[in-house]
Parts: structure tokens; C-alpha cells; sequence
């Protein structure tokens, strides 16, 4: 069986997923491509030599009927009208985070799905297709290191561009880190603090760089949560688990290590999009296969997508107030029992 595939966004990353659904993956074929910017679209069609439609918008691509799925990769305000309308239409969705920008807007589209009964969204939180990630998550899950009793982090970017403000620490960056932690300790967050260290002076006036949130989960877990996003050095991801016997770390990405003229010295990744090229690539493998194998996709949930959402509410609150800020989750629904992490 081969997905047929609708792109609702060309940018960056849409061209990425465009690129390994044609030339790497298995499962998928793009039949139809839509931007705001038109022209991107076009160049998309021609660039990767698809046999695709390009369509106006996404009511019109979302309305052809030899689509199966659709891939939502548009900026992230315009993420929820076109996964709700793949929703009505009954169509699979891939959806890159954020699922929609307000916690609000991700409860639209949880009842919408549970209105049509059968699971049709996946989010792209893709860190937990990374080979480290998993690994780490076995080693917790195996209880190799007793309890987790904190956690330390950071997400380090090279450098970020001038539209870079101090929210999207949270909305584009830390939103991953709310993901995965959740998910590998099995456990839920109640509440979030940021501080600013002095700040580098490789930022400008409307971004505080660096930024470090201070989380509290539910079962008494304490993550230190560093983001980074002038470092200059490298893109680098750590995490570190402190458990009652002992301490888990993230996997180093495997690099030569060269000793030569008096230096010990290894590479550091500069790009995300290098650092988790398989775990993209397995995270739309897997989404391809669900489809065909279970009818439904088996990767992280809307709901998945409004626990990051309402978090990520508090952190903005946090960053505005310097407060602590309580997190408050609904309850889990039945429906995405199964799939998502929880501790209630
Ligand atoms: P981008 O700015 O390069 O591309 C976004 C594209 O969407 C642009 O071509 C823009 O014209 C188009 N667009 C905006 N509104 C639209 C609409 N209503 N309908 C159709 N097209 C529309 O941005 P990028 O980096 O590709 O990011 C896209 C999304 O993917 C964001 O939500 C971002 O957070 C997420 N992302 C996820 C990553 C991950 O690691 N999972 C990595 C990078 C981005
Ligand atoms: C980007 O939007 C992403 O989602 C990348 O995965 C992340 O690491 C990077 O910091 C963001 O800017």
C-alpha cells in the first residue's frame, strides 16, 4: 500500500520530509503541494521531480480525494485549521510541532479526533525515534539507575536568526525537551520556573539567551532545563538522569576522536537537521507502517501535542511573571490511553 501524500507547507522542513518520503522512505508518495508562498510550492514540485498537484491553499489540497494523508509543515499559527480540516475530512495527518500554538487550540483538535473514533494524528516530537533517546528510555524503563531523582539538559543551537524572540525558547526549541522528559520518565510535570543568566552578547534586545526552566513533575522529579540558542560552538543535545543508583546519560553522537599535535579532539554537530536525520527518518517510516499495519498511527498523539501545549503555556507565563507556575493538565481521555505517558 502506498500513502498518498499531501504537503501543506514547503519551507525548511516540508522540504526535508518531501525529500526522504521520495528518495528514502518506503510507504509514502507526495501527490500535492501547498504554501502561502506559491512559488515555494512550485519549487518544491520541480526540485524534487514529484508527480504532484500544487494547490492554492489548504482547504483545496485537504479536498482531494486521492490524498490519504497530510503533512502539516506550515508555520506553526496555521498548524490547527489544516489538521482539523484533514480531521473533518477524515485523511491521516503528520503534524510538526507545535500541534497548535495554544493549549485551547490542541483540545479543538483532541475532540475533533474523538469525534471521528479512530486515531488520525501524529506529532512530530521525533526525539523519541532518536537511537540515544531510546536507549536512554530503556535503560529507565529497565530501572538500571533506580528512581529518577533529577534531571539536567541542555539544547544548544549554533546561532538563531533576528526573528528569534525570547518566547520561542519555548514555542520552537524547549518544546522538544517538554516532550521527551515527560515521555522518558514516565511521569507528568506540575510546575515550571525560568531564570535568565546574564545574557550573551551574541543575542539582541528581544531575545534572553540563555534561559534555564526549573520543572517540578508529579512524582517529585527535579529538571534543570538549559536552552542555548546563541551557544556558537556546535548544535548540541544533552541529558543527564540522576537516579537513586545511578546516573543515565544521552549518548554522545559517535565522532573520531583525533589525537594530534598535543589535542585530543572530536567533531560537534552543528545542525538539526544532521544531528536527528534517522530519528526523522524513522519517525515517518513508523507513520507509514502504522498506516498500512494497524490502520492508525502509533507515534506521540494530539494528546501528546496539548500536554507540550499547556506546558508550554506555563513556561511562557513563567518567562512573563517569573513566578513558578502550576501546570494543569485535564485528565488523560480513554481514547489516548495507550499512547500517551502518563502519571494522573
Ligand atoms: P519555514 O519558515 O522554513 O517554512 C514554513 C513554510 O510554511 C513557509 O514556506 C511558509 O510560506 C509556509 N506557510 C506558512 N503559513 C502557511 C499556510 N497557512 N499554508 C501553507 N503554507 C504556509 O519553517 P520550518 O523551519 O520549515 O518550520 C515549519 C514547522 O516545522 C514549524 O512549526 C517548526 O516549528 C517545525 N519544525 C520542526 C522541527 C523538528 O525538529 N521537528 C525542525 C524545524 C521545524
Ligand atoms: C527547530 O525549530 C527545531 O525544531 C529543532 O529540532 C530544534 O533543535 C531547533 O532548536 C529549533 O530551532
Amino acid at each position: 500500500m502506498t500513502i498518498r501524500v499531501g504537503v501543506i507547507g514547503t519551507g525548511a522542513i516540508g522540504r526535508e520530509h518531501i525529500d526522504r518520503i521520495e528518495n528514502i522512505l518506503s510507504g509514502g508518495e507526495v501527490k500535492a503541494v501547498t504554501d502561502v508562498n506559491q512559488e515555494s510550492a512550485y519549487k518544491a514540485v520541480e526540485d524534487y521531480n514529484l508527480d504532484a498537484v500544487v494547490y492554492p491553499d489548504d482547504v483545496a489540497l485537504v479536498g482531494d480525494s486521492n490524498i490519504d494523508a497530510v503533512f502539516v509543515t506550515s508555520w506553526g499559527p496555521a498548524h490547527e485549521q489544516s489538521v482539523l480540516l484533514a480531521i473533518e475530512a477524515g485523511k491521516y495527518v503528520f503534524c510538526e510541532k507545535p500541534l497548535a500554538t495554544t493549549a485551547e487550540g490542541c483540545m479543538r483538535i483532541v475532540e475533533a479526533e474523538q469525534k471521528h473514533g479512530k486515531r488520525l494524528v501524529q506529532v512530530g516530537f521525533m526525539r523519541r525515534y532518536d537511537e540515544g533517546y531510546v536507549q536512554l528510555k530503556a535503560a529507565l524503563d529497565n530501572n538500571d539507575i533506580g528512581a529518577p531523582l533529577m534531571i539536567r539538559c541542555s539544547h544548544r543551537n549554533p546561532e538563531v536568526d533576528e526573528n528569534y524572540k525570547t518566547n520561542m525558547a519555548v514555542t520552537e526549541t524547549l518544546i522538544h525537551e517538554i516532550d521527551a522528559l515527560h515521555w522518558l520518565i514516565n511521569d507528568n510535570y506540575q510546575s515550571v520556573r525560568v531564570d535568565f543568566p546574564r545574557k550573551t552578547k551574541h543575542s539582541h534586545d528581544e531575545l534572553q539567551d540563555p534561559q534555564v526552566f526549573t520543572f517540578k513533575t508529579r512524582g517529585g522529579v527535579l529538571i534543570n532545563a538549559e536552552v542555548f540558542v546563541n551557544c556558537k560552538y556546535g548544535y548540541d543535545i544533552q541529558c543527564e538522569v540522576m537516579g537513586e543508583e545511578g546516573i543515565a546519560n544521552l549518548p554522545e553522537v559517535a565522532s573520531v576522536v583525533v589525537r594530534k599535535e598535543s589535542k585530543l579532539s572530536s567533531n560537534i554537530l552543528n545542525d538539526w537537521k544532521v544531528r536527528f536525520m534517522d530519528a526523522y527518518n524513522k519517525e515517518l517510516q513508523n507513520f507509514f507502517d502504522s498506516l498500512e499495519k494497524e490502520g492508525q498511527p502509533q507515534g506521540p498523539t494530539s494528546w501528546d501535542g496539548y500536554i507540550a501545549a499547556v506546558t508550554a503555556d506555563a513556561c511562557l507565563q513563567a518567562q512573563e511573571t517569573g513566578e513558578e507556575v502550576e501546570i494543569n493538565l485535564q485528565d488523560t481521555p480513554d481514547f489516548y490511553k495507550n499512547g500517551a505517558a502518563v502519571r494522573n
